[in-house]
């Protein structure tokens, strides 16, 4: 069976407590990072192991990391990548130490999920986030930032923060005429360099999609559909260089047929991690996200549970990003209510599937037996 988790931001950054992530029905665990540690630099172990115990005490495990962020320099092979790699290593090694045995990360150049509406107004009166390629697509990045001053309400979105114009604006001349064949040969370097590692101390490692799921601001992108992930898969054998199949990322391109993807066997097998929601598609290159459920969204959530089912997936599962419910100000994309829902919802389909099938479906998710096996 899948374990469920919940991303939390850690006892400084995140609103929500882990007494509250600890009620909700079948949560095992969180997938949480020191976010206060800057790309590039080296998690020191009893930090991590600080942040371990912190969960284990709410009665919660600590099931994986979101994430280790790999340094820019790495992505677009500068010369003082190597540094910048060891420390990696350095940082994979603490979370092995530390008894942590997945890793989530992306090797998107200089941004993280792009949306243009971080309180897009839903119908029945919820927000969520949205995107529309006429806003952004063919803006320059400054011109983003521009468009983000005016429309943001004070919000900040994660990897857009303002004090960050200058910065990023430097960070996107450096990938100027990369190919995406320059970065997968970037990437490889990279996983080759961290595969040993992760080997040693068994830690799996899931490369999350980019988001949305085509090229933006010029910048090239290897994360995005069928093909990309098959690139990725062959480009180190190891079964540690794996995936975080996120159903929404990939999702934002109509495109991509995610049970499809989920049953390719080059795939299959390297799903270490999987983030489940949905996305309305509302026109081309336009989409917002919406409930976990189907018939609220444009993705068959049940196929998808299905898929995930049927190629064996028994890895660790969060909801994504959840609607804004209730009246909760939330970190956009992160409140508590609508990926509590979005959990449960979850649990109910992988129940139904794994029942109807005559699969086993333990009644204590809390029994030793039970726990999750690495
Ligand atoms: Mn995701």
């Amino acid at each position: 069976m899948m374990h469920m988790s919940f991303r939390w931001y850690g006892p400084e950054q995140d609103p929500i407590t882990l007494d509250k992530i600890r009620q909700i029905g079948g949560m095992e665990g969180v997938i949480t990072a020191l976010h206060e540690i800057p790309a590039g630099e080296v998690w020191p172990e009893e930090k991590v192991l600080e942040r371990k115990h912190f969960v284990e005490k709410a009665g919660l495990k600590l099931m994986g990391i979101e994430s280790i962020n790999v340094h820019e320099d790495i992505k677009y092979g500068a010369n003082t990548r190597d540094k910048y790699i060891e420390n990696y290593i350095k940082s994979l090694e603490a979370v092995g130490k530390c008894g942590i045995h997945l890793v989530c990360y992306n090797f998107m150049p200089v941004f993280d999920w792009t949306r243009t509406d971080l309180a897009q107004p839903l119908e029945d009166g919820s927000t969520a986030l949205g995107y529309n390629g006429k806003i952004c697509e063919g803006l320059s990045a400054e011109e983003m930032f521009d468009y983000i001053i005016k429309n943001s309400n004070g919000f900040e979105m994660p990897g857009w923060e303002l004090n960050r114009r200058s910065e990023i604006t430097a960070e996107i001349k450096k990938f100027a005429g990369m190919t995406a064949d320059d970065l997968r040969a970037n990437f490889k370097y990279f996983l080759d360099a961290i595969m040993p590692t992760c080997e040693k101390y068994n830690i799996k490692m899931g490369v999350h999609p980019d988001d949305p799921a085509y090229d933006l601001f010029g910048l090239p992108r290897i994360c995005k559909c069928e093909e990309d992930l098959v690139k990725i898969a062959r480009m180190n054998s190891s079964p540690y260089n794996g995936f975080t199949l996120c159903t929404g990322s990939l999702g934002s391109n109509p495109a991509n047929d995610i049970p499809k993807i989920i049953r390719n066997k080059e795939i299959s097998s390297r799903i270490h991690f999987a983030h489940v929601r949905n996305v309305k598609h509302t026109g081309d290159h336009q989409f917002h996200e919406s409930s976990h459920v189907s018939r609220e969204g444009s993705l068959d959530m049940y196929e998808i549970m299905k898929a995930l089912v049927e190629v064996g997936f028994n890895g660790v599962v969060r909801p994504d990003h959840g609607r804004e419910i209730w009246g909760e100000k939330a970190r956009p994309g992160y409140g508590l209510y609508d990926r509590a829902l979005g959990a449960t919802y979850l649990q109910g389909l992988e129940e139904a599937i794994r029942k109807d099938k005559g699969m086993n479906y333990p009644d204590n998710i809390y029994s030793t037996e039970q726990s999750l096996i690495w």
